[in-house]
């Protein structure tokens, strides 16, 4: 059996996304952010970055971050196509990916949802919250290019879109505004039963 490890409403449910579109028989085990858990020593015994997502396999063996995760799983369960199978989508995938992880999320929504980690000043956490939604209005601008008219970021439905999903909900949540495409894309996501799975398995339905 596979084992997910989530925070509701996190990163992690892009992961739950792949997940229920690949059909993947895995039990879940929510870690509870506001009471710290991620930093308890049963969580730590599993992963000791104290991050989720994390995915123990049917092997026993921990995988973690966001695009391994996700490249694993597509590459595991290839009849889903959730990847590219040619060496350009492929690295393609992987180069939006990481700016979805790297830069929007981590250079951008981490200071807009976390600051208090950063600073206890209040001034200072106001700074550092306009600092992200900078950030993350740049990321979505140049995700916005990269979607342009298609329906999904990489053309064909991938593992890339389930990260952009992530991005979206958390900005529809915050009323960061959407460019269109982006708006249109959440929606197109929305209207798929393997998101809908995934966000009823986190009570966000
Ligand atoms: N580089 C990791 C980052 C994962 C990450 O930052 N996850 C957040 C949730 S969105 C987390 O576990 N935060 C807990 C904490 O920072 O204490 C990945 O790609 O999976």
């Amino acid at each position: 059996m596979t084992t997910f490890y989530y925070s509701t409403n996190s990163c992690s449910l892009g992961i739950r996304i792949i997940l229920e579109e690949i059909g993947l028989p895995y039990d879940s085990v929510a870690i509870d952010f506001k009471s710290r858990e991620q930093f308890g020593p049963a969580f730590g015994a599993v992963n000791p970055k104290r991050k989720v997502p994390a995915l123990v396999r049917p092997d026993g063996s921990l995988l973690t971050e966001f695009q391994a995760i996700a490249f694993w799983l597509a590459e595991s369960y290839p009849a889903t196509s959730l990847l590219a199978t040619d060496l350009e989508g492929r690295i393609r995938t992987m180069e939006v990916m990481d700016f979805i992880v790297a830069s929007v999320h981590m250079r951008g929504f981490t200071f807009i949802i976390a600051p208090m980690k950063f600073s206890p000043s209040p001034e200072a956490q106001e700074d550092l919250r306009a600092h992200g939604r900078a950030q993350a209005d740049l990321g979505f601008a140049r995700l916005s290019e990269s979607l342009g008219d298609k329906d999904w970021i990489m053309g064909a439905y991938s593992i890339a879109d389930a990260g952009v999903f992530y991005l979206c909900n958390w900005a529809l949540q915050r009323s960061v505004e959407l460019p269109v495409n982006l708006a249109a894309h959440h929606a197109r996501m929305k209207a798929r039963p393997a998101v809908q799975r995934a966000l009823a398995g986190e009570g966000l339905a």
